[in-house]
């Protein structure tokens, strides 16, 4: 405070303008303030003698510098303005490296790689020193950092609030084959895009007690006495949307001791206890869980959870509060985004604050924090929706847990209302599930406790309806609607394909940049010869700079001349990784039985983690490097068939992968996959999908046309269905000898002789079971893949078709999603920030 910005043109005291320094855009002053950071920040007084870190850095905090200009000033645009403020609420955030985004969105890219080039520099090398922030696990993390691009582009005043993991997923490394888990150092060379405000900090309660007792008026009144309290001290990384003003922030959450606990034990003489006090508050920021479907209950992971939310919540009413304005309008300043269950807590955290701190009437408190709220689920599988045993989360939140008892004790009336006498469906509904141990559902919190639910695609939306949330559906209709994910077209084409962003601008304009729809006036050019060759060649660049990265990380020699048919995404049995490599063996099959036969050269990458403990994931793993080891040795394969387990997938090798795929895998069992993201980051680039009718490749396919999509498989009807009637791949697989001549290989141990049994539990499970029912589809796979080789060696028709899908493309843009979100849930609307003219700190004005 104190300090009061004015627009005016901004002079030093030489009388040379001093704006330039640290808000200038022009070539020389961005060198300039390179340099100066190189020798003042880095200290490295001979810019000679910086380390390539050294030079990262200092051209970090020069870019940070110009976006924390507009920060000021969008700060500066938002006073005594009442505006909705949206606040994404998420335990992930997957950014990926910051500084080429930063750049694009600044509209400084060409300029900047330009000045660098002159200087003798390779702008490439700077990106390539950034470490990812990893703060997430895969789609739901990335989804929420293609959500703040947009909001900031969209110009909606906004937050991310999450968790600062002081370590992110783990890196992934390959071992004779198997995966083996390195952790994530993201924070030891720093980190230039955050800034610390220790200033900004919450303590947060945990465990012990709740005690009843009557206030001054006589009112009967709760209050929580903790076992321990720990701070939040808060993170920020600024947002800066595409060549717009806006600034929005992404608020992380570290945990660090409280002083005054410390100092307790400290006074009683207990220095270790202190210290432990200490090392026990950090542990709870430390580490990213790893998991995304198993969960396993871990104390650790609610402590995180609550952490963020509680500190969060704190945050924004104190902003609330500092505009002069009431707790009964909360939810008029403030919508609050839900991702996933991980934050639902939060429900009951702003009711105890409403009830307990601010002593408002139940009543009140629920309406305000109803109409705060809304969630979005993203997962229809069973064991993937979080529950928490009524112990542990009692034991860590005990107050919470009497106000959801009361929540459900008032949800239940209601219920009982509008079905009475329904005994099934109050158990169904209830937020206790009272079978075996008791525990608390989390999807059910979230669906009482606001007042929209979303899905993540269309037949994902259905399927909530019709299935896993479908009491909740007929018991408030209202609250649910389908808002299909988006990826943010900056990120996954701008700056990950800058040849194809040339071409298409080339042709139409760059107004497709921020007006995803655009991309249709490409459609002029579906048969244009000299487009088309354009076209290609720019595939071709990207599939041999992808073919460099594969040979430095596995010294596999791949040919960017063959088709290049890709899955990369988090390695599950429902992604079906191992559908894949059955087809890969059968070609191999039919190669060795003619080995002169004429087809399609395929090189067929993966790509992506397998959850530490998930020990079919880490199996399939091992199959798919078995198989490329057999295949790649095997001179008879030789020019029709490699394989590739690229190694740690994460969105920097993704910003190289999805440009160079000829086809995108996308082939999970009907009605598993919620919506999928990295199948939309492939099209847009240009690659075909081969899907099944499952999450958005459905809406993929709408969009694109039947004809430029390589539809397979079961629909999610048939799945349920064929479940329904007793599902039996044995019997598949005996009447099937092709599938049997696969499965019998990798059973003789043809791809592990040295230990035959290896991959024995795999098909003991696909033979028994087989849960995502692999052998059902298989023939239709295989079929299908028959099909996308022969089209592959049309190649007119294969260009035609990959132009079509990046020219249909728009609707995938997460602009899109995030107009849906403002328009139907958050009723936010953008705040304009303009650029022009340059914030200085009035001269003579307080310090
Ligand atoms: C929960 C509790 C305890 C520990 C871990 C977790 C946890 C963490 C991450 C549970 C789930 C996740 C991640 C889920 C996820 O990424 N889901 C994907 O979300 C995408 C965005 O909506 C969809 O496109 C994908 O279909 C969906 O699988």
């Amino acid at each position: 405070m104190g300090k009061k910005p004015v627009r005016k043109a901004c002079t030093g005291d030489d009388g040379k303008s001093s704006e330039d320094v640290r808000s200038g855009l022009s070539l020389g002053s961005l060198w300039r303030a390179y340099i100066d950071n190189l020798i003042c920040v880095q200290g490295r007084g001979i810019p000679e003698i910086a380390t390539p870190n050294d030079r990262y850095m200092a051209f970090a905090y020069t870019v940070r510098d110009r976006m924390m200009y507009r920060a000021a000033h969008a700060l500066h645009a938002y006073m005594n303005k009442d505006f909705k403020i949206v606040c994404y609420l998420s335990a992930e955030f997957l950014m990926g490296p910051h500084l080429g985004n930063n750049l694009i969105n600044l509209g400084i890219y060409d300029e900047t790689r330009q000045a660098f080039k002159t200087a003798g520099y390779d702008i490439e090398d700077f990106l390539e020193q950034e470490t990812e922030p990893g703060l997430g696990n895969g789609g739901l993390g990335r989804l929420a950092a293609c959500y703040l691009d947009s909001l900031a582009t969209l110009e909606i005043p906004s937050i991310g609030y999450g968790i600062r993991y002081e370590f992110g997923i783990f890196d992934q490394e390959l071992s004779d084959g198997w995966q083996v888990e390195r952790t994530d150092m993201w924070l030891h060379l720093g980190n230039p895009w955050e800034i610390a405000r220790p200033e900004i900090s919450f303590d947060v309660k945990l465990g012990g007690r709740t005690e009843p007792y009557r206030d001054e008026e006589g009112r009967y009144c709760v209050r929580w006495v903790p076992h321990r309290i720990v701070k939040g001290i808060a993170y920020d990384t600024p947002i800066l949307g595409y060549r717009v003003g806006t600034c929005n922030v992404l608020r992380l959450w570290k945990a660090e001791a409280t002083e005054s606990f410390d100092l307790e034990a400290f006074n009683h003489g207990d220095y270790y206890r202190a210290v432990e006090d200490k090392v026990v508050s950090e542990n709870l920021t430390k580490v990213l869980y790893p998991n995304d479907t198993q969960l396993q209950g871990k104390q650790l992971r609610l402590e995180q959870q609550y952490f963020f939310v509680s500190c969060s919540l704190q945050d924004m009413i104190r902003l609330h509060l500092a505009r002069g304005k009431g707790l009964g309008t909360f939810h008029e300043t403030y919508a609050v985004q839900l991702n996933d269950t991980h934050p639902s807590v939060a429900i009951a955290e702003l009711m105890r604050i409403l009830v307990d701190d601010h002593r408002m009437d139940w009543e009140t408190a629920w309406h305000v924090t109803k109409n705060t709220f809304a969630y979005t689920n993203h997962t229809l599988l069973p064991e993937a929706l979080e529950k928490w045993s009524l112990q542990l989360f009692g034991a860590l939140l005990p107050r919470h847990l009497e106000i959801i008892f009361e929540i459900n004790r008032r949800f239940l009336d209601e219920v009982r209302t509008k079905f009475p006498g329904d005994e099934g469906r109050m158990a169904r509904l209830s937020l206790i599930d009272e079978t075996g141990n008791r525990s608390l559902r989390m999807a059910h919190l979230a669906c009482v406790g606001c007042h929209a639910v979303n899905g993540v695609a269309q037949l994902h939306t259905e399927l909530l309806k019709s299935t896993v949330l479908r009491d909740f559906y007929e018991m408030s209709p209202e609250k649910f609607s389908n808002k299909t994910n988006g990826v943010t077209p900056r990120r996954w084409m701008v700056l990950s394909n800058p040849g194809l962003t040339a071409l298409i601008t080339e042709r139409i304009g760059a107004e497709w940049i921020r007006n995803l729809d655009d991309l249709r006036r490409l459609e002029e050019f579906a048969d244009d010869r000299e487009f088309h060759d354009r076209w290609r060649r720019v595939k071709l660049d990207n599939k041999k700079k992808l073919a460099s990265r594969i040979r430095e990380a596995t010294g596999i020699v791949v040919d960017p001349g063959t088709l290049f048919d890709v899955q990369a995404k988090r390695i599950h049995e429902y992604k079906r990784q191992h559908l894949n490599i059955l087809h890969i063996i059968a070609l191999y099959v039919r190669i060795k039985l003619n080995p002169h036969t004429d087809m399609t050269p395929r090189t067929c990458i993966f790509s992506g983690k397998a959850a530490p403990g998930y020990f079919m994931a880490k199996l399939i793993i091992k199959l798919i490097t078995s198989v490329a080891k057999v295949i790649n040795n095997d001179p008879d394969m030789e020019g029709r068939l490699k394989v590739v387990f690229f190694p740690d997938f994460n969105v920097k090798n993704g910003q190289r992968i999805y440009p160079a795929a000829d086809l995108s895998e996308q082939i999970s069992t009907a009605g598993k996959e919620a919506s999928g993201t990295g199948n939309m980051k492939f099209a847009l680039n240009g690659a075909l999908t081969i899907g099944t009718l499952d999450g958005a490749n459905v809406e993929i396919r709408e969009e694109v046309g039947a004809e430029s999509f390589f539809l397979f498989g079961l629909t999610a009807e048939q799945v349920q269905e064929m479940k329904l009637q007793g599902y039996d791949p044995s019997a598949l697989y005996a009447s099937n000898p092709r599938l049997r001549g696969v499965i019998e290989l990798i059973r003789g141990g043809h791809f592990s002789p040295e230990n035959p049994d290896l991959f024995r539990p795999l098909l003991d499970s696909l033979t028994e079971q087989d849960e995502y029912m692999l052998f059902a589809d298989f023939d239709s796979y295989v079929d299908c893949q028959a099909e996308v080789a022969a089209a592959y060696r049309d190649t007119e028709r294969w260009t035609r078709m990959s132009i079509m899908n990046t020219a249909r493309m728009g609707k995938f843009s997460s602009d899109r999603a995030i107009r849906e979100y403002c328009r139907d849930i958050w009723k936010a609307e953008p705040v304009r920030v303009g650029m022009s003219g340059c914030l200085e700190w009035k001269p003579g004005g307080r310090a």
